[in-house]
């Protein structure tokens, strides 16, 4: 395992200390393993944690203070040596993971985003969560064509030097795969923030907004009720989006975070479909297709559809719900000593803005405000936070995100009466961790 870099008074989370033959071996076991495997994951890693004495000595006669260090005296790296800027080598350990409780399946495989370990709103690119049904291709720009066919005036095909001489717009926006946080709907409390949340991601995207590529189609006006987006890989990826969004808030995005599309985030064009659930963020998008009804694709029919407890099914859910979740200190994490801690977590809406958060220390009783950080963008992660000085007693911390449409986020139990235990997709309950009078923070279900 690797070595614990001791830095501040929180320990970070287990999974940035797993090896990846520790990985590899969880993997393995089978899905009804999976809290042993997260058990077995969690015990190797915090095995270190009885050696507290990794506290940081901040006395005046600190050989920190005192000694100078070569980097006061030598000369440093050339230009040269980074042309693509990397993040130091302290930070190696915060790496987008697999989870080890969900087996993988050829190619077709999901990714989670390190929230535990992110700042702000803006997820860096090298760590955008990544989700893939039939893996990711880096496709030559040049050779990548665009169609918009079906009921338009005129059916056409972009370049991507088409494409880039229209007018573009650049937003923030958040995408959470309607899948983030299924595994909390049975009785499994996944480990980590990273797992239970980590399918979520937040960039600046750049792009052509589809209402001037419809218009520049001549799409029908009074016949053309949906849009159907097909990505280009072999998933067949195919999602219907009603003219109404398509029109309003969404874009066809070549850039993310300032720079062209990674090509696992699906370089060289993929749709940006605002609050809507990542699955109709169709990447290495090829086609857009004009029609009057919804097209029922295999995404649309066999997947992404819920079992509701009456044995019917929930189809066509796209908005993704208010959501929020402490981040620091979330599942993992060990808090070593007692006094003030800045909490710290995301909150988001498919809907619009994040008009409020609520903080609890005592799973639900009592609520205080938190501060949100600016900006508060709409269908964008916010940032809040508020004060917590810990006396030493077990707590449970949950955040509550209100929209600007006054919905409230609910509590699992309110969410299960509705929606059942059956569902895998659009879980937005509210999370809690508790926290142990040994410092120790994991991840507990308590309705
Ligand atoms: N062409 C194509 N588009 C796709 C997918 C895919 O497998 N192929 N996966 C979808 C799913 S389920 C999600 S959650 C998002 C994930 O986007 P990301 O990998 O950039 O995070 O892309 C969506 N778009
Ligand atoms: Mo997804």
């Amino acid at each position: 395992m690797s070595q614990r870099p001791s830095s501040g008074r929180i320990i970070k989370a287990p999974e940035n200390f797993l090896s990846p033959a520790m990985i590899a071996e969880v993997q393995r076991g089978r899905r009804d393993f999976l809290r042993g495997a997260f058990a077995s994951a969690i015990t190797g890693a915090t095995a270190t944690v009885a050696s507290r004495a990794v506290a940081q000595s901040t006395s005046l006669g600190d050989p920190n203070i005192l000694e100078l260090p070569e980097h006061t005296k030598g000369l440093g790296q050339p230009v040269a040596a980074t042309p693509y800027g990397m993040p130091s080598k302290y930070e190696a350990n915060l790496q987008r993971r697999e989870s080890p409780g969900l087996t993988r399946v050829s190619a077709a495989s999901v990714s989670f985003c390190p929230l535990q370990g992110l700042f702000g709103i803006i997820t860096p690119s090298g760590l955008h969560f990544e989700r893939h049904h039939q893996g990711w291709w880096d496709i030559d720009p040049t050779k990548h064509r665009f169609m918009i066919n079906g009921l338009v005036k005129k059916a056409k095909v972009y370049t991507m030097d088409d494409l880039m001489r229209l007018p573009s717009v650049s937003r923030m926006h958040f995408i959470e795969c309607g899948a983030n946080t299924g595994m909390e709907w049975g009785n499994v409390a996944v480990p980590t923030v990273q797992y239970t949340h980590g399918m979520l991601s937040c960039c600046e995207f750049t792009g052509v907004p589809l209402s001037v590529l419809l218009e520049d189609c001549g799409f029908d006006k009074l016949k053309g009720k949906y849009i159907l987006a097909e990505g280009a890989d072999g998933s067949s990826m195919t999602r219907s989006i009603s003219i109404e969004r398509a029109l309003d808030d969404c874009f066809v995005a070549y850039a993310m975070n300032g720079e062209m599309l990674r090509p696992e985030n699906g370089y060289p064009l993929r749709l940006v479909a605002p609050g809507i659930q990542g699955v109709s963020w169709v990447k290495w998008l090829r086609r857009l297709e004009v029609g009057d009804k919804p097209y029922a694709t295999k995404d649309e029919t066999l997947h992404y559809i819920d079992l509701m407890p009456d044995g019917t099914h929930r189809q066509y859910t796209s908005i993704q719900e208010c959501k929020s979740v402490i981040t620091t200190p979330s599942g993992g994490q060990t808090l070593m000593d007692r006094g003030y801690y800045n909490v710290s977590g995301l909150a988001w809406s498919g809907r619009g803005r994040v008009k409020r958060v609520d903080v609890s220390f005592d799973g639900g009783r009592n609520w205080k405000t938190a501060k949100l950080e600016s900006p508060v963008l709409s269908k964008c992660l916010t940032r809040f936070s508020i004060g917590f000085n810990w006396d030493g007693s077990p707590a449970i911390l949950q955040s509550r995100a209100i929209d600007e449409t006054g919905y409230v986020q609910p509590q699992m139990r309110q969410l299960r009466q509705v929606r059942g235990t059956r569902s895998i997709y659009h879980n937005n309950a509210i999370q809690s961790w508790k926290l142990d009078t040994n410092g120790e923070v994991s991840n507990v279900h308590v309705g």
